[in-house]
């Protein structure tokens, strides 16, 4: 139902109790109520109730079904005859899609990086390491190294958020869109979620703001088709969208086998995994419930699963998701044309709000509750999905923390031993510490090479690596 004045915004939400929302609206100029109004008519009043009752003031308790096992998957390397024969025809067929442009980059940068503490687009963070490469740019640089591979301009979906949709479009911009061109590269937004207290009624950000928060990155699945990049998509004769996460500069975005792999099955969204390097790692853990491709977040699967090992003493549920996925464009528009919801998960979370008297609160404790779609839950959904492995030192070294574990230093130490890895492979002596790490700062731009066998074939343009070496192959 839609309200057109607050007078009818008021009946609406005294039958939801969410009268406080009009609370400082006598105070507001007709501006202010009128985009009161139109934030009131975006909050989804059929399911509103429901989800505070289930999901603010009750904690669910995570649905762990009796039946659950192991996701099968595709080892990183073919592992006898026919294997190797299968990935030689996903090879093939991957690269034929590649040049034939069907296949997209697909970047979720809606979230807010709290963790890092870096004011504006997480994509806009400095992080290679000679060069001091934003994440943003490093992407594009790939996108631009493959389209020059392949020989087709590939396209690069942004899904940011209200929060930052204007700064990285500014950002794109004021970069000349990294070279890409601005026809290659479409930028939307993902919607939000009211955020709520703990008893249920939704803060006010300012008088005539509500609180909102983005809605996960589930919400892309919506936002794509919602944004018309499917339609961009479709009229670009794209059929694969390669999602990833803008934390992680070790993407591998165009990756054949991946493409091949997920194309030979028909299937409509797939993911790579990493063997988990400890039971509790935080990824999420691929599973078949039901017979259903599922992720299970680390939080939610019991202690006693998480340890339990095969006899060969791996663990029995290794698969770690690394939220890696190819998407199929068929897949988008049919469930957004059926019409689909995605389970809202709960995080309890520091809000800022306005109190009673109007005053602007900064909590520093938790005060309230937002709901977060994630896009793994969209798996079960799927009729057929595969998993392949990929190794932890070639594609996964994610910024999320401002020191420590998954930080900008870890991630730069994972770029440099997964570069100095391939200049070994190619026959380039690296220097390395007595406890086997690197012994230089080394980085290499994909427009020099894009992967080990790409260094193999410019082996005489690198120069002597010396230890202490600051050295960029560009
Ligand atoms: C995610 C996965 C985890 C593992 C890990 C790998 C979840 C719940 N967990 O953990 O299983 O795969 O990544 O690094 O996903 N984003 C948006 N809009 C939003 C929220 C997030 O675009 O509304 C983007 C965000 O910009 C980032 C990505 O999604 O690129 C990951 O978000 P996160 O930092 O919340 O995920 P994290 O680290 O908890």
């Amino acid at each position: 139902m839609r309200v057109s004045n607050i007078s009818q915004a008021k009946d609406l939400l005294e039958q939801h109790g969410q009268r406080q929302i009009l609370a400082f609206c006598d105070e507001l100029n007709d501006q202010q109520q009128g985009q009161l109004v139109s934030q009131i008519n975006k909050l989804d009043f059929n399911n509103l109730d429901k989800w505070i009752n289930e999901l603010v003031l009750n904690t669910p308790l995570a649905d762990i079904p009796d039946d659950f096992k192991p996701a099968p998957y595709y080892k990183a390397t073919p592992q006898e005859n026919e294997q190797k024969a299968l990935y030689d025809k996903a090879l093939k067929l991957g690269r034929e899609l590649i040049s034939g442009g069907k296949v997209a980059a697909f970047v979720v940068a809606g979230g807010q990086g709290t963790r890092l503490g870096f004011d504006g687009p997480k994509g806009n963070y400095p992080v290679s390491p000679v060069k001091n490469k934003t994440l943003f740019q490093l992407f594009a640089e790939q996108i631009k190294a493959n389209s020059n591979r392949y020989g087709v301009d590939l396209a690069w979906y942004i899904m940011t958020s209200p929060l930052n949709d204007a700064q990285t479009k500014e950002i794109f911009k004021e970069n000349d869109y990294f070279g890409l061109g601005e026809d290659n590269v479409f930028i939307f937004q993902q919607g939000t979620m009211p955020n709520f207290g703990f008893d249920g009624k939704i803060l006010m950000a300012d008088k005539d703001k509500i609180a909102c928060s983005p809605d996960g990155h589930g919400g892309s699945l919506k936002a794509l088709f919602d944004s018309g990049a499917i339609d961009h998509m479709k009229a670009r004769g794209v059929e694969y969208a390669s999602y990833y996460q803008v934390d992680n500069p070790l993407i591998n975005i165009f990756d054949p086998l991946f493409v091949g792999l997920h194309a030979l099955a028909e299937a409509q969204m797939s993911s790579k995994t990493l063997i988990k390097a400890y039971p509790k790692e935080k990824v999420g853990n691929f599973c078949i419930v039901d017979g259903k491709m599922t992720v299970i977040e680390y939080s939610d699967l019991p202690d006693e699963h998480a340890e339990r090992k095969n006899p060969d003493g791996s663990l029995v549920f290794e698969l770690g998701s690394i939220a890696i996925h190819m998407v199929s464009r068929s897949f988008v528009e049919k469930i957004n044309e059926k019409g689909f919801a995605l389970p809202w998960h709960r995080a309890e979370k520091k809000i800022p709000y306005i109190d009673a008297q109007g005053n602007k609160v900064k909590p520093t404790k938790p005060n309230g509750v937002k709901l977060e779609s994630f896009v793994f839950d969209a798996l079960p959904m799927t009729t057929s999905s595969i998993i392949l492995e990929t190794l932890r030192e070639n594609e996964f070294g994610p910024v999320k923390n401002a020191t420590g574990i998954d930080s900008a230093e870890s991630s730069r130490e994972l770029m440099i031993a997964c570069w100095a890895g391939w200049l070994e492979d190619a026959g380039v002596k690296v220097p390395r510490k007595a406890d086997g790490s690197v012994d230089a700062v080394i980085e290499i731009a994909a427009g020099f090479a894009l992967d080990a066998d790409e260094l193999k074939s410019k082996v005489n343009e690198i120069p002597e690596i010396k230890a202490g070496d600051s050295v960029y192959l560009g």
